[in-house]
């Protein structure tokens, strides 16, 4: 899988992009990402991006020349034969979830644009966009960190990224479920006692365990899970 990254901030994405589990599968080229700067399809002498919004108002918005010029650059132009998608990062995208992550880990090439400043000229939007995801309902200063939540979300679904694909068939959200608790060593701690089911070795009332915690922690902690099982993302 190829991700490229749109932003005016290449360098936030430098460390994210070569540590841990995205480092070692950008090294095994089981996976391409890449940050672009935007400033680099610009032609002006002060590499303008952002500029005065019309009708008014505060802060400023993302010019639609750059950002065309630079998805196109990445992506080919908006249509059916484009070989990626192109997903801008907002508050007013669709919110993301894993459903959406387990489809979008199937697409070979993804174009992420993130923006800056009150937001992007719409005129882009419409252009050069295909999707617009929100990571969550609060307002944050650039679409840099929610480019890397959906770059990471994705990426350990991409078979060769997580070492043992086991630990992601069985995690939250896969089924709409959240997982139970987790322990390791010690045993006790502190005088507390690691569940003695999760010690007895029997595996069958190890995994009934395992669904009667996974369900009661949905039902206590989101049941807005609950009735999300299997028609999420559809
Ligand atoms: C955001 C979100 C987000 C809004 C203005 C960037 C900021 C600035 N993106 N999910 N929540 N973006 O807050 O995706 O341009």
């Amino acid at each position: 899988m190829r991700i490229d990254v749109v932003t005016i901030f290449p360098e936030l994405f430098e460390a994210f992009l070569r540590t841990s589990l995205l480092g070692s599968a950008r090294e095994a080229g089981v996976l391409a990402v890449e940050a672009h700067d935007l400033r680099r399809f610009t032609h002006d002498r002060h590499r303008s991006v952002d500029d005065v919004p019309y009708g008014g108002g505060p802060g400023m918005v993302m010019k639609p020349e750059p950002l065309v010029e630079a998805i196109e650059a990445l992506a080919g132009p908006k249509g059916p034969d484009r070989g990626a998608r192109v997903i801008l990062l907002s508050p007013q995208g669709t919110p993301f979830h894993q459903a959406r992550a387990v489809e979008l880990a199937g697409e070979s090439h993804l174009v992420l644009v993130a923006g800056r400043y009150e937001g992007v000229d719409q005129r882009a939007v419409e252009l050069a966009v295909d999707e617009e995801l929100a990571i969550g309902d609060y307002v944050l200063c650039g679409g840099e960190i929610p480019a890397m939540v959906a770059i990471e979300a994705v990426a350990r679904l991409v078979p060769g990224v997580v070492g043992n694909p086991a630990s992601v068939e069985t995690e939250s959200f896969g089924d709409a479920r959240l997982e139970g608790p987790q322990y390791t060593r010690p045993a006790v701690f502190r005088g507390l006692e690691v569940p003695a089911v999760l010690r007895s070795g029997n595996h069958a009332a190890i995994a009934r365990w395992r669904a009667e915690q996974a369900f009661e922690w949905t039902r206590r902690r989101r049941p807005d899970l609950l009735g999300r099982r299997r028609e999420e993302g559809s």
